[in-house]
This record gives C-alpha cells, sequence and structure tokens, in this order.
C-alpha cells in the first residue's frame, strides 16, 4: 500500500506537470483527492490491515495527501499566473475608450409637438378631452352647423364608411374631417363652463406637400357666460407666448367657417427672419398657425347649451403644420415615410 501511495504521487507530479489550464487541473483535483479518486480507493483498503501497519500507512497517507494537496494548489497558481501573463501580452485593452452608444428611440416629432400644445393650453386651465375618429354624420357635420348640401361634405373630401345600420343620412358614418364632433360631446355630457382642448387624427381625402389624408389636429373650446372676442383674442396670444416665446408677434385676419361667427385666422411673426421676410414665411413675415371664432349660436343649441345664455370661442391648428413651421420642413409626407434617418434629426 505504501507503494501504491508512493505510485499516486509520483504519477499525479507528471500529470500536474502537462496540465495546461485551471480546467485540466481540476480534472486531476477529482481524480487523485475526490469523494471517489485514486486516494480514496486506496484508503479504502486499510480497513484489512493489522492495527501497526495500520498506523504507518495512514502518517504515510495524510503525507501523500497533502502533498497532494499542496501539488495541485500550486498547479491553480500556475496556471492562472500564465493565464494572466497571456493576457498581458495580447493587444492592450484601452479602458479609457467611451462605450458603444446603446441605440434610443424617442416620440415622433407630431407627437411631440401635439404634447407641446396640449401642455401650453392646461397651463391656461384647459382640460383634454377627446372623441372616436369614426364619427355620425350627425355630429361631424350637422352639429356643426354644415348643411348637407355643403361641399365640404363631398365623397371627394370626405372617407365614408359602409356602416349596415346607416340608412337615414344622419346614421351616415365616417372617418371624421375634423376633431369638432369631440366638442360636441363634451358639451352634451358636461354642463357649462366648459374649457376644453380636443387632440387627435382626423380624415380627409386629400394628399400633396401640404396635405395627408390622415393628419393631427388639435381644437380649443371655451363656452361660458359673457365671453367675448377679447377673451379669445387674449387666451390664443398667450398661447402663442407660451408655446413660441414671448418675441413673437401676432395679429388677427378676418375669416369664415360654418360653426364660427365671427371667424378669423390667426398669424405669428416669422420666428426664422423675425418678420423681415425668408423663404419659410414666403417672405411675408407671417405665418399663419390656427382658426378660430365665436361659437355660432345654432352650435351651441347642437351641443345642448342655451344659446340665449351663453357665449363661446372655438379655435383649431394642423399639428403637422406647426410641426412643419417649427422646423422648416416643406413636405408634410416626410412626416410619415418614417425613414428613420429623417425622424432621428428632431
Ligand atoms: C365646436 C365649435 C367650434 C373649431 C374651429 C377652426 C376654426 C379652424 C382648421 C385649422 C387648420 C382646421 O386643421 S385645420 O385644417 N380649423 O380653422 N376650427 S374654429 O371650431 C369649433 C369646433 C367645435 C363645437
Amino acid at each position: 500500500m505504501r507503494d501504491r501511495l508512493e505510485g499516486l504521487l509520483t504519477s499525479a507530479r507528471e500529470e500536474v506537470r502537462r496540465a495546461a489550464d485551471a480546467a485540466q487541473v481540476e480534472t486531476l483535483r477529482v481524480r487523485y483527492l475526490g469523494r471517489k479518486g485514486e486516494l480514496a480507493q486506496v484508503l479504502g483498503g486499510m480497513g484489512k490491515l493489522s492495527p501497526e501497519d495500520r498506523r504507518s500507512v495512514g502518517e504515510v497517507a495524510n503525507r501523500v495527501k497533502a502533498e497532494l494537496e499542496a501539488l495541485l494548489a500550486g498547479a491553480v497558481r500556475a496556471v492562472e499566473e500564465a493565464a494572466l501573463q497571456a493576457e498581458l501580452a495580447g493587444p492592450p485593452l484601452d479602458v479609457t475608450l467611451p462605450g458603444r452608444q446603446q441605440p434610443s428611440g424617442h416620440r415622433h416629432l407630431v407627437s411631440r409637438t401635439l404634447e407641446d400644445v396640449i401642455r401650453s393650453f392646461q397651463r391656461l386651465g384647459f382640460d383634454v378631452f377627446t372623441g372616436p375618429e369614426v364619427e355620425l354624420d350627425a355630429l361631424n357635420f350637422e352639429a356643426l352647423n354644415i348643411p348637407a348640401d355643403h361641399p365640404a361634405r363631398d365623397m371627394q373630401d370626405t372617407f365614408y364608411v359602409d356602416a349596415p345600420w346607416s340608412k337615414a343620412p344622419a346614421d351616415q358614418v365616417l372617418l371624421r374631417t375634423h376633431t369638432s364632433p369631440g366638442q360636441i360631446r363634451a358639451m352634451r355630457s358636461r354642463p357649462p363652463p366648459l374649457r376644453i382642448v380636443v387632440p387627435g387624427k382626423a380624415y380627409r381625402v386629400d394628399s400633396d406637400a401640404t396635405h395627408t389624408p390622415m393628419f393631427h389636429q388639435i381644437e380649443g373650446l371655451l363656452v361660458d357666460r359673457g365671453i367675448t372676442f377679447a377673451d379669445l383674442k387674449g387666451t390664443l396670444t398667450a398661447f402663442v407666448t407660451s408655446f413660441f416665446g414671448a418675441d413673437r408677434k401676432t395679429r388677427f385676419r378676418p375669416s369664415y367657417f360654418q360653426f364660427t361667427e365671427p371667424s378669423a385666422e390667426m398669424d405669428v411673426s416669422c420666428g426664422t427672419c423675425a418678420g423681415k421676410g425668408c423663404r419659410v414665411c414666403k417672405f411675408t413675415g407671417w405665418l399663419e398657425i390656427l382658426g378660430c371664432g365665436m361659437v355660432h349660436p345654432n352650435v351651441l343649441t347642437a351641443g345642448g347649451y342655451d344659446a340665449s345664455q351663453l357665449t363661446g370661442f372655438a379655435w383649431g391648428m394642423g399639428v403637422e403644420r406647426i410641426a412643419m413651421l417649427r422646423h422648416g420642413l416643406d413636405d408634410i409626407r416626410s412626416l410619415f415615410e418614417n425613414d428613420i434617418r429623417f425622424l432621428e434629426q428632431f
């Protein structure tokens, strides 16, 4: 048994010398020192020895075990040191290099513009109200004082929905051509006074550099006793100051809409040329940003409000248009082509 123990030590020394890496050293440790390893197998025969032999063989076994342990521990240190030296000898690692950028997306320019407009009006005390994109003709046109023969209702402008239940003209279903039916829904569901903005998608059969079949609008409506055009001017001027900056001028021009009387369009002085005239403002010094007016009494009545007691003002603007003015874009379609190289710039 002493010979077998000494033999173990000799063969272990030889094999450990040849071990090239930590895994091979571990394999050897299991083979020699493991629970079912070579040493354990030799020691398993100790029971058959006489007490004297057991003591002397035990001494040898303890020494061999200690030497095997030292041998393997030394081998672990040696392979680790060799691995470290190999890494140091390899190509240098520059820990000062900047890390790889993790690409991250962001909200679409149209969404961000819409959120900015909403925030400006929220600061002025307006609530956000939304309606459905698939609407009734009755709310999209009728309630907004747009009669049945009005050109805006033309098949060429409006996407009609083939709904099986729509027999009567007022039941006709369509993709809303503006967010205005949302204001009718708001009036019918909330008592006055009302102070809301209605953001969302609108649809029109139209497609060129400044029109897409789907576009975004944000409209507003304020109704109370004694509201005048002065309130309209004050509110929308405060919006321009908050959204575009206090250095911008504003002006109102007379206009016409079915749902407001009187009606106006609001311009803001061009931010690119400070009103001097440039490509962005087509050399006028002004940018048209919204349409507005005092709500037509017929429209208040259609909303279930008492037009003899209440007045209000409303406005509407195209979100893509605002985004284009802000960034000097000349083709609305660039916002919807989803070319990441374009969208990334904002
Ligand atoms: C109710 C009462 C009145 C909303 C209004 C405009 C003027 C307007 C256009 C701007 C550019 C639409 O996106 S656009 O093409 N809108 O000029 N909108 S007043 O008036 C309302 C709406 C609802 C109940």
